[in-house]
């Protein structure tokens, strides 16, 4: 992996509370359309991951707290409770989710398990909600002394630029560290499997209506060189004659324009060099060919 330029902290946070105070909500606005599986170098796995956002100094990684339990007390529960604690002190700050202007006994048995050697940053939700906006200040200044918390920020999950504040706040709380995952690792998808995607969205978008659905893209050769570089020989299947001097152009010309643009596109997801190299195939009915379909993905 190389490390996209500037990005100077990076981190684990836990995102912990009760039920239905909004933590799903608010990973949601933070890491945006990111949400996904991502790919993770194997040591960076020890923490379920919810989401990653990089910003460009900064890489956070939210992530879930396994067995958190605040409903029944056992001994069980009790010792699912250390393993939490465990964790939270393990990641680089928590955020302790509640509602405005609501403190529960559930909220009081979470903040039994937040750890006193990792920041911790209250993130009182839902502020839209609060019809008498005065009642918020004491509430706040109550909550403040219930733990010592690094930070209190009232917020709607709902709202981007709240995230966003969010994210402004705990991004000082990380350490300087390399980022644990690729600036553009938002998918458990290959990159092999994402570099045919681009590839078919170019000839889509670029060709138009003159060729039909009958096109796909097989990568016959992927690879990746110790400097970065990505290798990829691709193969764009046309079931028709007819069809290749469309997708080649005057010259060429126009499958020089694809590749162009899918190679660009690939270049700054995979935030590496990518040397792309594209055919035209006829397969006449390859539509029709269920092994061929399969071995490009369409199953
Ligand atoms: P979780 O159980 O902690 O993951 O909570 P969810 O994210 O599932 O949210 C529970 C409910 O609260 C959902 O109906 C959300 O739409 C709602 N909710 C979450 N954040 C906010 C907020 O800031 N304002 C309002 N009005 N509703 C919110
Ligand atoms: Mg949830
Ligand atoms: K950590």
């Amino acid at each position: 992996m190389t490390s996209p330029a500037g990005i100077r902290r990076a981190g684990y946070i836990a995102v912990v509370g009760r039920p239905n105070v909004g933590k799903s909500t608010l990973i949601n606005t933070l890491v945006g359309a990111k949400v996904s599986i991502v790919s993770s170098k194997p040591q960076t796995t020890r923490h379920r991951v919810l989401g990653v956002r990089t910003e460009v100094d900064a890489q956070f990684v939210f992530v879930d707290t396994p067995g958190f339990q605040t409903k029944h007390r056992n001994a069980l529960n009790q010792s699912m409770n250390r393993v939490v604690t465990q964790v939270l002190a393990e990641v680089d700050a928590v955020l302790f989710l509640i509602e405005s202007l609501k403190f529960t006994p559930a909220d009081e048995r979470v903040l039994k398990l937040l750890p006193t050697g990792t920041p911790v940053v209250l993130v009182v939700n839902k502020v839209d909600q609060v019809a008498d906006k005065p009642r918020l200040l004491p509430f706040l200044q109550a909550a403040a002394g219930r733990f010592p918390f690094a930070e209190i920020v009232p917020l709607s999950a709902l709202d981007g630029k709240d995230g966003d504040r969010l994210l402004g706040i705990v991004g000082k709380y990380l350490p300087e560290s390399e980022p644990f995952f690729e600036e553009d690792a938002i998918t458990d998808r290959s990159e092999r499997f994402l570099a045919a995607e681009i590839l078919r969205e170019k000839v889509f978008r670029l060709t138009g209506d003159e060729i039909p659905y009958g096109v796909a893209v097989e990568i016959e050769q992927y690879e990746t060189e110790p400097s970065g570089l990505r290798r990829i020989h691709a193969v764009i299947w046309v079931d028709r004659d007819a069809h290749k001097p469309i997708l080649l152009g005057k010259g060429g010309e126009h499958l020089k324009r694809i590749s162009t643009e899918a190679r660009q596109d690939m270049e700054k997801l995979f935030d590496a060099k990518v040397f792309l190299q594209c055919w035209v195939k006829v397969k006449s009915g390859w539509t029709d060919n269920a092994a061929l379909l399969k071995s490009l993905g369409h199953e």
